[in-house]
């Protein structure tokens, strides 16, 4: 049976290699035939620069036909894919770099990030840039392209994506081909995808939901995808009018909604929306079936686990609900002795399954304090059961921000400020924002004179990604402390709910 990814990809497009693949707006669609080349002259550079099967190829790269390209390669030979996101700076890349010891490194741009990878002792830098020595694209050129796949295992590890820890230092999620493939297969069947179907994928291609669920879904059919760099509003709203299918954060959702005169008019072809990577609101729900006649699907999933549960295609999508565990997925909720709660009864959300991932890179300690003893892992959400097995999120028991799908870990922020001068120490919440679910607030206890939050936001930069920074800071003479010293974070949370409730810029 094969078991290469690309080959079990390939299998599901194999019939419409002429079929449009990726078409971004306003340029030339490109086909599958030309993806399946551009793959293979890119896996025939992979290994003339000595990559094998097993080696680390980091990519921080934009959205385009070449990344997509660049990981169809690592499939293809085995080479374990390591996306980032393209917000990092170089002092974040570092540690990046340093854990997972890639072979190569590819960036746009490459010059910019060259003492991160010289530090890291990355053989070979490259870009994806069409042109230029450092050019992957130029260089795969003259490659003579590899055809054959690497004969691989389910059990091999596909991909890693890192994912913040609770100690402010992201650890390496290994996904393995068959927690890869499994999750595909099941959600190709469970959302009832049709030949005819047209993806719009306007999702970054460096986390789990753009690269795993939304592409592999429309490769396994061998669908039209509509790639749009980046989600702008209008623009998606625009292309609609041509897609079946699209899914996105809830920020998508309430933005489209903030886009006048959005109706059912602008969805005509439109028979599936989903939402995930963080809570959708009732309201954002409700208020998007008044508009378009669309419930939308809300289903739930996570770095470790691709997705996890779903609500139906046919049958009842309940607002603040995400839905029924996957087919071959099992999921029970635990009060903190370790006993099953009752139904209905909040406690920790625990997974078992396929899609499950492989552990921690290089982390096996972290990784079995994260599973259970007979082997569920522990998401870190807090949920219930209902009689007959949905789930209903109410929290995280992680100290975790989720603002528009990209998770936050505070500690890390906190930990960049409390090594400011004129910061004694710092707490770091996550409170209601309109457009991104929940933005950052950071509450200061300043060492001597307050610092002004301009200076707190120029000492960010260039440490932290722009997406971290705080929106907000609220200098306090101490922060709330509960009777074990610890700082009391939720009523942090509940004194500053409304901070951002009228942030009027979007950082
Ligand atoms: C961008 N910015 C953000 C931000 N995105 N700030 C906080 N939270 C975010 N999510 C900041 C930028 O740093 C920049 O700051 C400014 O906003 C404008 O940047 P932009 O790139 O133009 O923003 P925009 O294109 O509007 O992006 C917003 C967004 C995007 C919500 C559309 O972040 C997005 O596509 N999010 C999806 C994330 C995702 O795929 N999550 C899935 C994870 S997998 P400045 O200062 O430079 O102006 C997972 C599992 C699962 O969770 O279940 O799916
Ligand atoms: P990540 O680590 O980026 O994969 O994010 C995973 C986390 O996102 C999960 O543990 C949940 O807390 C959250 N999440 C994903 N989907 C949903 C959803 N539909 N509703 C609420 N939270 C979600």
């Amino acid at each position: 049976m094969e078991e290469n990814l690309y080959g079990i990809l390939r299998a599901g497009f194999a019939d419409c290699l002429d079929e449009p693949c990726l078409c971004p707006p306003g340029q030339a669609a490109r086909s599958y035939r030309e993806l399946d080349e551009l793959s293979a002259r890119y896996a025939g550079l992979l290994g003339e620069l000595g990559l094998q099967a097993g080696d680390r190829a980091v990519a921080q790269v934009e959205k385009s036909t070449e990344a997509v390209a660049l990981y169809m390669a690592c499939l293809r030979t085995g080479v374990i894919y390591v996306p980032l996101n393209t917000a990092y700076t170089p002092a974040e890349l570092e540690h990046f770099l340093g854990d997972a010891q890639p072979r190569l490194f590819v960036a746009t741009p490459a010059a910019a990030v060259e003492p991160a990878a010289q530090q890291a002792d990355v053989p070979h830098l490259l870009s994806l840039d069409s042109q230029g020595g450092g050019s992957l694209a130029q260089r795969a050129r003259s490659v003579v392209p590899r055809e054959t796949l690497e004969p691989r295992a389910a059990s091999d590890i596909a991909a890693i994506v890192y994912t913040s820890g609770t100690t402010g230092r992201s650890k390496g999620a290994m996904l393995s081909i068959g927690n890869l493939a499994s999750n595909a297969r099941t959600l190709y069947s469970l959302w009832g995808w049709r030949a005819d179907d047209v993806l719009l994928h306007a999702l970054p291609v460096f986390h789990v939901h753009g690269l795993f669920v939304a592409l592999h879904c429309a490769l396994l059919g061998g669908h039209r995808v509509l790639f749009h760099t980046r989600f702008d509003a209008p623009v998606v709203r625009g292309a609609l009018a041509e897609a079946t299918v699209m899914m996105g954060v809830p920020t998508f959702y309430t933005r489209l909604l903030e886009e006048p005169g959005f109706s059912k008019a602008d969805c005509a072809r439109m028979r599936l929306f989903i939402s995930g990577s963080a809570p959708l609101l009732a309201a954002s729900m409700e208020a998007f079936a008044q508009r378009t006649g669309h419930r939308i699907l809300e289903r739930y999933g996570m770095t470790e686990a691709g997705m996890i549960t779903s609500n139906p295609l046919d049958g009842e999508r309940i607002a603040g609900s995400v839905g029924y565990p996957l087919p071959g997925v099992t999921v029970r909720v635990r009060s903190d002795a370790g006993q099953d709660c009752p139904v209905n009864e909040v406690g920790q959300v625990e997974i078992r399954g396929p899609n499950v991932f492989a552990g921690y890179w290089r982390q096996p300690e972290k990784t079995r304090a994260e599973f259970t003893a007979d082997g569920f892992f522990r998401t870190g959400d807090l949920g219930s059961l209902s009689a007959d097995q949905r789930l209903t999120l109410v929290g995280r028991s992680r100290d975790l921000i989720i603002s528009g799908g990209y998770n936050i870990y505070p500690k890390e922020i906190e930990s960049a400020l409390d090594a400011l001068a004129g910061v004694a120490e710092s707490a770091v919440i996550g409170v209601p924002h309109a457009d991104l679910g929940e933005g950052v607030v950071a509450i200061i206890v300043a060492a001597g004179e307050p610092p002004e939050e301009a200076a707190l936001h120029d000492a960010l930069t260039g440490r932290l990604a722009k997406f971290k920074h705080p929106r907000r800071y609220v200098v306090l003479n101490s922060l709330p402390r509960n009777a074990m010293g610890k700082v009391e974070k939720q009523r942090l949370r509940e004194r500053y709910t409304e901070l951002l409730s009228q942030d009027p810029s979007f950082i």
